[in-house]
C-alpha cells in the first residue's frame, strides 16, 4: 500500500488549487440550479469493480510485453487494485476469474481485507483449455456438440459459484468464446439449444441471492458467427433463464458505430441490464481505456443510466475491463476509474426537466444542445474533491509515481516472461 505520509504531501501540493477550482465550478454549477455538493455525495457512491486480470500487462493476439513488477498471483493482484481503490476511492470490489486466481477461500478474504477490498462477480473461464482438465474447448464449451464437454463446462461454473460463496461474491459473469469459423460449421439453432439447456443448469444452482450475468460478444475468437453474438442474443437469454439473469454490456462487444446507448436503453426498458464492462475501442474489441477515445460514448451511456435512476430502483453492476499494452495497468486503471465517474458526473448535471421540454417541442438542436452544456462541464475538481474527501488522492497518477510503488514491486516480483494476454 502507499505510506499515507505520500498521499498527505501530494495532496497538500493541491489542495489550495483544487479548493479554489471546486468553489468556481460551484459558483458557475449554483448558477445552474445545481447543488454540487449534491453532485460530489452521489459521485462519491459510484464504484466500479477491478477485473483482477486488468493489473496484468495485457497483450494483442501477436505478441505481449511484460511490464515491470508484473503481480505473481492472485494476492499480488489484490496489492495492485488495494492500492488503486486507496488513490482512487472508487473501486472498493474486484472481480476473479477461475482458475487464474484459484486459491483457498480463507486466504483471499483474509488478503482482500487486509487491502481494504471485497469480491465482486465471479467469472468462469471455459474459452481455453486448462492443465489437467479431461476434455477440450477448441469446439466449444457450453454450446458444444458433446454432452460430456457441456457437463464439465456447466461443472466449472457450479465450481466458480461455490468459490464465491466462500468469498462474499453474489455474481457469477459467463463469457464463451464458443462459435464458428466457417459457414456450415455449424447448427446454429441447435447450438444455441445447448448453450440454452447448459446455462440453464448453472442458473438452477445459483443461490437465492446471487444474480447471472450473459455477456455477449459480436466474434473473437469465432470469426464467422458467435453463440451470444449481440445484446438480442443476449436478452433472450436473460428472459429465458429467470429473474436473476440480466445481461452484462462490455462496450467493446459491438460493431464498429453502433448505437451501444440505445441497447443500453432497451436492456433497461426490458428491465435486464445488469451492468458493464467498461473499456473504449477504435475499430473492435480493442480494450482500451475507458473514456480514452470517444468520452462523449461514455456519457451518453450514462446519460440513459441517470435518466433510469430518476425513474426508479435500479442499481447495475460496474466494472472495468481492459487490456493495457503500453501503460502502467495501475496508472490505467486509475485513470479509467476517474473516467466513469467523469460521465456519471457530466450525466447528473443534465437538465432533465429542460431535455423533456425540448423533446417534447421536437426542437432537436435545443435537446442537443442540453446535452451537450452538460458534457462541457469540466467536473474534474468534483471528481478530486470526492478522492481526497474519502482520503484518496487528488491526483492519483501523480501520487503513485511520487510514492514509487512500481520499482518497490518490481524489486519484489521477478519478472514474467511471454505467454497468457490476459484479455477477456
Ligand atoms: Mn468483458
Amino acid at each position: 500500500m502507499i505510506d499515507a505520509s505520500v498521499i498527505a504531501a501530494e495532496n497538500a501540493a493541491r489542495e489550495a488549487a483544487l479548493r479554489a477550482d471546486y468553489d468556481a465550478l460551484g459558483a458557475h454549477l449554483d448558477r445552474r440550479g445545481i447543488d454540487i455538493d449534491a453532485v460530489k455525495a452521489r459521485v462519491a457512491e459510484l464504484g466500479v469493480a477491478i477485473p483482477s486480470w486488468g493489473v496484468g500487462t495485457g497483450g494483442t493476439r501477436f505478441a505481449r510485453f511484460p511490464g515491470l513488477g508484473e503481480p505473481r498471483h492472485v494476492f499480488d493482484k489484490l496489492d495492485d487494485c488495494g492500492v488503486i481503490h486507496q488513490l482512487t476511492r472508487a473501486t472498493p470490489r474486484v472481480s476473479l476469474h477461475i482458475p487464474w486466481d484459484t486459491a483457498p477461500a480463507a486466504d483471499l478474504r483474509g488478503k482482500a481485507e487486509a487491502v481494504g477490498l471485497s469480491f465482486d462477480a465471479m467469472n468462469s473461464n471455459t474459452f481455453q483449455d486448462h492443465p489437467g482438465q479431461a476434455l477440450s474447448y477448441k469446439f466449444g464449451s457450453l454450446s458444444h456438440t458433446d454432452p460430456a464437454v457441456r457437463a464439465q463446462a456447466v461443472e466449472h461454473n457450479l465450481e466458480c459459484i461455490e468459490i464465491g460463496r466462500g468469498i462474499g461474491s453474489t455474481a457469477l459473469t459467463i463469457w464463451i468464446g464458443d462459435g464458428a469459423n466457417f459457414p456450415g460449421q455449424t447448427d446454429m439453432t441447435a447450438q444455441f439449444e445447448r448453450y440454452l439447456d447448459s446455462t440453464a443448469r448453472i442458473y438452477g444452482a445459483l443461490p437465492e441471492d446471487w444474480r447471472l450475468y450473459t455477456e455477449h460478444k459480436m466474434y473473437e475468437p469465432a470469426f464467422y458467427s458467435t453463440v451470444v453474438q449481440d445484446w438480442g442474443t443476449n436478452l433472450m437469454i436473460a428472459q429465458a433463464l429467470g429473474e436473476r439473469a440480466y445481461c452484462l454490456v462490455d462496450l467493446g462487444h459491438h460493431a464498429p458505430n453502433a448505437n451501444i446507448e440505445m441497447i443500453v436503453a432497451r436492456l433497461i426498458q426490458a428491465g435486464k441490464l445488469g451492468g458493464f464492462h467498461f473499456n473504449d475501442s477504435k475499430y473492435g474489441d480493442d480494450d482500451l481505456d475507458t473514456g480514452a477515445i470517444d468520452p462523449f460514448r461514455l456519457f451518453l451511456v450514462f446519460d440513459e443510466l441517470v435518466a433510469a435512476e430518476g425513474r426508479g430502483d435500479f442499481s447495475p453492476a460496474h466494472m472495468l475491463d481492459q487490456s493495457h499494452n503500453v501503460t502502467d495497468p495501475i496508472e490505467s486503471l486509475m485513470t479509467s476509474a476517474g473516467e466513469v465517474r467523469r460521465a456519471y458526473a457530466q450525466a447528473l448535471l443534465v437538465d432533465r426537466a429542460a431535455l423533456e421540454g425540448f423533446q417534447g417541442a421536437n426542437d432537436a438542436l435545443m435537446a442537443a444542445q442540453t446535452l451537450k452544456a452538460a458534457f462541457r462541464t469540466d467536473v474534474e475538481p468534483i471528481l478530486a474533491m470526492a478522492r481526497m474527501e474519502a482520503g484518496g488522492a487528488i491526483d492519483p497518477v501523480a501520487t503513485v509515481r511520487a510514492a514509487g510503488y512500481r520499482a518497490r514491486v518490481a524489486a519484489e516480483r521477478p519478472a514474467v516472461s511471454g505467454a497468457g494476454g490476459g484479455i477477456v
